[in-house]
């Protein structure tokens, strides 16, 4: 019997290329966005191989995450596996000149957000008796650096919740998987700068990036392991990093 996944943030970047890694192993898929016309493309590629279906929804609204997750039609709630991918950095600046609205994004996007879609779909696991949750981190989620406070204490607490969640869940046989990426060239620098495309580009330059088809690579193998191997955590630097913001450029 195949595998379903509900993967968060699947429009784009290392989301929709874990939706095409996935669709390459022959998982049914639940694709997650605020964005139809990107839900629909991915799908549309998609769904030669495997069955998709799409969820629009803001990770940050709670009603909308537990109605559409609720939603789901029976075929649809056997969810072996939950990537918790959606998220995004919002500025880069010192707290006391930060905009409170990029960090309501974050805190709300990144942790809040992954917290509702996990108490949604968790119960579904609960049910069957088994499951997967992987949850995209950071490194900069390990290492705090200047100006990203923020964010990086975004992603400290998706280190926590997978830790969390791996203590409250592997007694009930679901697996939970931490991907902690460096540099991975998506829109999530063009995000950051709010559309600046001069400043996000300049992010990825005189060296090799992660591309998010690395990242998808690495979430199926933790999903993929035989049932005797919990993969807790996995961290994926470019070739060119040594840290968070250690990078050797040419
Ligand atoms: P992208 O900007 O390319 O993708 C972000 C995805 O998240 C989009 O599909 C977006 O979809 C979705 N998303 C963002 N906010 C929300 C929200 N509030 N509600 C629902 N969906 C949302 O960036 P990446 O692929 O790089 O980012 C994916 C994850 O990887 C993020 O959690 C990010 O923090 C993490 N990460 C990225 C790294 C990098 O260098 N790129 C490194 C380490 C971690 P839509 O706009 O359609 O809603
Ligand atoms: C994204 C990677 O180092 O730009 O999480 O914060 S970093």
């Amino acid at each position: 019997m195949s595998r379903i996944a509900l993967i968060t943030g699947a429009t784009s970047g290392i989301g929709k290329a874990t939706a095409e890694a996935f669709a390459g192993a022959g998982i049914d898929l639940i694709l997650c966005g605020r964005r139809q016309e990107r839900l629909d493309e991915v799908s549309k590629g998609l769904s030669s191989k495997v069955k998709v279906t799409t969820l629009l929804f803001d990770v940050r609204d709670k009603g909308a995450v537990m109605a559409m997750v609720g939603s789901l039609p029976d075929e649809w709630k056997n969810i072996d596996i939950l990537v918790n991918n959606a998220g995004n950095a919002h500025g880069l600046g010192t707290i006391d000149e930060g905009d409170t609205d990029d960090w309501d994004a974050m805190i709300d996007g990144n942790v809040k957000g992954l917290l509702y879609v996990s108490k949604a779909v968790i119960p579904l696991m609960l049910e069957i008796g088994k499951g997967h949750i992987v949850n995209i981190s950071s490194i900069a989620g390990k290492q705090t650096y200047v100006n990203g406070a923020v964010y990086c204490a975004s992603k400290a607490a998706v280190e926590v919740l997978s830790e969390g969640m791996r203590l409250e869940l592997t007694q009930h046989g679901i697996k939970v998987t931490n991907v902690a990426p460096g540099a991975v060239e998506t829109e999530f620098s063009l995000v950051r700068f709010k559309g600046d495309e001069d400043r996000a580009e300049k992010v990825y330059q005189g060296f090799e990036p992660l591309k998010p088809e690395d990242i998808a690579d690495a979430i199926l193998y933790a999903i993929n392991a035989p049932a005797r191997v919990t993969v807790a955590d996995i961290t994926l630097l470019a070739g060119a990093q040594s840290a968070a913001t250690t990078i050797y450029r040419k």
